[in-house]
């Protein structure tokens, strides 16, 4: 039978500690952390944040340089790349590789960095509140090296290019134009949106992933071929978005969530290096209204996306509708419903299922093992975590993470989990698996009496 963190409290978690740090110092390369060595070599953008969110705990100097290695393959225009390519990994190592992306010459326009291969795409912008939370371990050393002065520009320039590039509406909303940009890719959400995409013949790529991963729990060949033809769509405008037709576009009450608590982060940062925090607090405000204003469904008791082509709501309810719950200064009675929807029958917490469930467990398209349509990732049960803390529900929260570290233990940091059994899938010794524990068990530490 395995031991659980509640039946031998602080040997266990011990044990779990040395683990987690185990599998973060095999994953890291010397500047930066690879989420996994076989499925996904290079360095991915919020990847990296969670990750450094948890080095923290193992060196806050290691935590510190995840996050410098990424801001360092900022575009001029201000956006974070999704990926940044290591030159040592093998081309055929991932697909769509540097040759694919070729972000240094048809994205130069968009001021791509001359001298590393990145691709065009973004991530969920958790990097400030990651920032943050990493010069909060050690301000000392992060005073001393200038971490937060350096971080500083970058991290606004990023948000900045967000709302000037991105807010297709006018709501005052960031949209994601792929979906991997939300980092939920396979989210039964983005089925209607990709409908309209005439996906890329497949003889014109080669899939990798289905080399390392489970073809059952991967998305589709006819998906995959959407994939492909959005980014090289993007890539064959220069990736401007000012000039590509961008007929994949959403509003996602995640990513959005994202900005707001990172621009809350940003704030403070700005008060650490002496520039005035009033904007940012300002525009988390503006966006917390917008993200009231327009995606919040009352009916629904969630936060749905928006199909920004098909001027519609996206009636799935994803996991991404729940991560709101990030963000501080929510309507009364926006926070009540929230949480209301996680322990109910749609999420299921502490009644049917171990972690949140990455979509609808009533849902048409659930599945517990498919990507991001119905397994529970361990990111976002961290982030739901301090969202159910931020808003006082502290036994709902000290729940989720004891089955957080449980479910991490218990399937070796795999990359995700089905949410009823907790069995893992996908990758093991997954980076932001270990780094998500550590996080959390330094938030037990207070229950081992240290
Ligand atoms: C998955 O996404 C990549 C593309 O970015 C893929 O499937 O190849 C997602 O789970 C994403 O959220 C994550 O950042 C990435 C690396 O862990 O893998």
């Amino acid at each position: 039978m395995t031991t659980t963190l509640t039946d031998r409290p602080a040997r266990a978690r011990e044990r779990l500690r040395r683990d987690a740090a185990r599998v973060l110092l095999t994953n890291w390369t010397g500047t930066s952390t690879v989420p996994s060595h076989t499925l996904y070599p290079h360095q991915w953008s919020w990847d990296s944040a969670f990750i450094a969110i948890g080095l923290r705990h193992l060196s806050p100097r290691r935590a510190q340089r995840e996050l410098e290695s990424l801001v360092g393959a900022q575009w001029a225009d201000g956006r974070i790349p999704h990926i940044v390519f290591s030159p040592r990994v093998p081309l055929d190592a991932y697909f769509p590789s540097p040759d694919f992306w070729r972000s240094s010459t048809a994205g130069r326009a968009a001021g791509a960095p001359a001298g590393t291969e990145t691709s065009g795409i973004v991530q969920p912008p958790v990097h400030a509140l990651a920032a943050a939370l990493v010069h909060e371990r050690d301000p000392a050393t992060s005073r001393r090296r200038g971490f937060l002065e350096r971080l500083y520009p970058r991290l606004a320039a990023w948000h900045d290019y967000l709302l000037r590039d991105r807010d297709f509406t006018g709501h005052g909303l960031a949209s994601v134009v792929h979906p991997w940009e939300p980092g939920m890719d396979n989210s039964p959400c983005w089925d209607g949106p990709l409908r309209r995409i005439t996906p890329a013949p497949p003889e014109s790529f080669r899939r990798v992933d289905l080399t390392h991963g489970d073809a059952a729990a991967r998305p589709t060949d006819l998906d995959y071929g959407r994939y492909v033809r959005l980014a090289a769509d993007y890539r064959d405008h220069g990736y401007r978005d000012a000039g590509t037709p961008h007929p994949f576009a959403v509003e996602d009450p995640g990513f959005n969530a994202l900005l707001i608590a990172s621009e809350h982060a940003l704030a403070g940062i700005a008060e650490q290096v002496g520039r005035d925090p009033r904007p940012h607090r300002e525009r988390a405000e503006a966006l917390t209204d917008a993200l009231v204003r327009h995606l919040w469904q009352p009916k629904a008791g969630m936060f749905l996306c928006r199909d920004v082509r098909g001027d519609s709501v996206i009636e799935d309810r994803s996991v991404t509708g729940l991560l709101p719950l990030v963000v501080p200064s929510l309507p009364g009675h926006v926070v009540d419903a929230l949480l209301g929807t996680v322990t109910g029958e749609h999420f299921g917490l502490g009644t049917g299922t171990r972690l949140v469930a990455s979509y609808d467990l009533r849902g048409p398209a659930f599945d517990p093992a498919r990507y991001w349509r119905g397994p529970a990732w361990f990111n976002i049960n961290w982030l739901l975590e301090r969202g159910l803390r931020l808003h006082g529900a502290a036994s709902e929260a000290d729940a989720l993470r004891r089955a957080v570290l449980d479910a991490a233990g218990g399937s070796r940091f795999a990359e995700y989990v089905d949410p009823y059994t907790g069995e893992g899938h996908g990758a093991n010794r997954f980076s932001w698996t270990a780094a998500v524990a550590l996080d959390l068990l330094a938030g037990t530490a207070e229950e081992d009496g240290r």
